[in-house]
């Protein structure tokens, strides 16, 4: 992991995307989504290392790994967003841009899906914009480590 990764972290039951529930998630697979991302980084001259995990203990190792390495990371922790106070630990002692995202607008669904764990430890959160959400937080991990702005 070198200072121009970012680190896409994708939580459980998103391997399945594309298969059910299009109404909701809409049509595209995560391997659609990874393909975004590293166009959206590579726009910005910066590399990602996409993962996805239905584990949540993988998930907070793959953060311990790239804690002091990686440029950021752009979270969908899945159903652990609403339940998970390790994975809020984890993203705490990190001091890299964090940006958690959701495809779906989370809000305007059930009611136990309005409460992140991870939010109030995440630099901005992006919900409801599909798989551009992606893109727009690694562009928004891009301006924020350019040593322009
Ligand atoms: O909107 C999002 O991105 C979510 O993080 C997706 C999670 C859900 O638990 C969060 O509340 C919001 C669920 C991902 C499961 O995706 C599936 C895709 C196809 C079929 C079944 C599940």
């Amino acid at each position: 992991m070198s200072q121009s990764t970012v680190l896409v972290l994708n939580g459980p039951n998103l391997n399945l995307l594309g298969e059910r529930e299009p109404d909701i998630y809409g049509h595209a697979t995560l391997a659609d989504i990874e393909a975004l991302c590293r166009k959206a980084a590579g726009l910005a001259g910066l590399e990602v290392d996409f993962r996805q995990s239905n584990h949540e203990g993988a998930l907070i190792d793959a953060i311990h790994e790239v804690r002091h390495t990686a440029a950021g990371i752009v979270v969908n922790a899945g159903a652990y967003t609403h339940t998970s106070v390790a994975l809020h630990d984890a993203l705490a002692a990190v001091s890299l841009p964090v940006f958690e995202v959701h495809l779906s607008n989370v809000h305007r669904r059930e009611s136990f899906r309005h409460h992140s764990y991870l939010s109030s430890v995440c630099d901005g959160v992006i919900v409801g914009c599909g798989p551009s959400g992606y893109a727009y937080a690694i562009a928004r991990i891009s301006e924020l480590i350019d040593p322009r702005h």
